[in-house]
């Protein structure tokens, strides 16, 4: 299977509780490399052009809301098969859903802070990725 990468947001939410490095040792643990990371704090705009594909949906206000309400770590993932691998580790959107063993699961506190953002499509991670980083911070 080929190594690729995926982009990955530790939220408010977890950045609050001073889980950043919890939910990255549970990364790490399922064989994801950071290759990047930073942490910062989400300008509105940001999170609005970051968010755009859910405009349309009734919780989009809410949602740029509650991501710019801290700080967030945005990370670059890299695995074989690093989009699916984060994915699994991350749990299902709604932590009430999640499996046992996953970060939702252990640390989300509701369906909208729920810990963890990950890449859907490797075309999306691409996208994701170069929202957040230049080429020359990703030093592997
Ligand atoms: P995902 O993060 O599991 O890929 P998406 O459907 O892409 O889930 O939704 C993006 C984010 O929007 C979720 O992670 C969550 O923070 C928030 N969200 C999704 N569905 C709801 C909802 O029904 N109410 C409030 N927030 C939601
Ligand atoms: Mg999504």
């Amino acid at each position: 299977m080929a190594v690729t990468r995926t982009f990955s947001i530790i939220k408010p939410d977890a950045t609050r509780r001073n889980l950043t490095g919890a939910v990255t040792k549970m990364l790490e643990e399922a064989g994801l490399r950071v290759v990047a990371s930073k942490r910062i704090q989400m300008t509105r705009q940001q999170a609005e052009g970051f968010y755009e594909v859910h405009k349309e949906r009734p919780f989009y206000g809410e949602l740029v809301d509650f991501m710019v309400s801290g700080p967030v770590v945005v990370q670059v993932l890299e695995g074989e098969d690093a989009v699916k691998r984060n994915r699994d580790v991350m749990g299902a959107t709604n932590p009430a859903d999640a499996d046992e063993g996953t970060i939702r699961k252990a640390y989300a506190e509701s369906i909208e802070a729920n810990s963890v953002h990950g890449s859907d499509s490797d075309e999306n991670a691409d996208k994701e990725i170069r929202f957040f980083f230049d080429e020359d911070e990703l030093v592997g």
